[in-house]
């Protein structure tokens, strides 16, 4: 199973790319796939094409182009309900403190990391910012132990 996880710009230019992907390395999850870009517009919408028509989607398009992302495709057993786990939820301001949103983040507008919520959202997001070249087959050192 993998899932699409993306350091958003304010989590990249708040130092906190080193700090998340500890957490996710430290929880036996493996990282198939790394890169640090700039989101396009049509990158942006088809992301975030489930919340057209809301009032925040604008300023979401505004938010996720507005510098750097780190974007990550994380692989393993369980990994999408694992990863929400230790992301936290959307709201940093009631994001419980031990996750990634609730101990760097106060509010929803600016919550550093970006998660997919299901199979499907997986499926649909990971070939926006990945192509199948980029994703990378290995073994963790530590296999038998997770
Ligand atoms: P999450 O799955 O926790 O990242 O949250 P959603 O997919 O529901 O929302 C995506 C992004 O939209 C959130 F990161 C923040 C933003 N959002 C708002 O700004 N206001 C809302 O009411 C809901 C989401």
């Amino acid at each position: 199973m993998q899932t699409l996880v993306l350091v958003k710009p304010d989590g990249v230019l708040r130092l906190k790319i080193g700090e998340i992907i500890s957490r996710f390395e430290n929880k036996g999850i493996r990282i198939a796939g790394l890169k640090m870009i700039s989101v396009s517009k049509e990158m942006a919408e088809r992301h975030y094409a489930v919340h057209r028509g809301k009032p925040f989607y604008d300023s979401l398009i505004k938010y996720i182009m507005s510098g750097p992302v780190v974007a990550m495709v994380l692989e393993g057993k369980d990994v999408i309900d694992i990863t929400r786990k230790l992301v936290g939820a959307t709201n940093g301001a009631k994001a419980e403190p031990g996750t990634i949103r609730g101990d760097f983040s106060s509010s929803i507008d600016f919550n550093l990391i970006h998660a997919s919520d299901s199979i499907d959202s997986a499926n649909y997001e990971i070939p926006i910012f990945f192509k199948e070249s980029e994703i990378i087959n290995y073994e963790r050192v530590d296999k038998s132990w997770l």
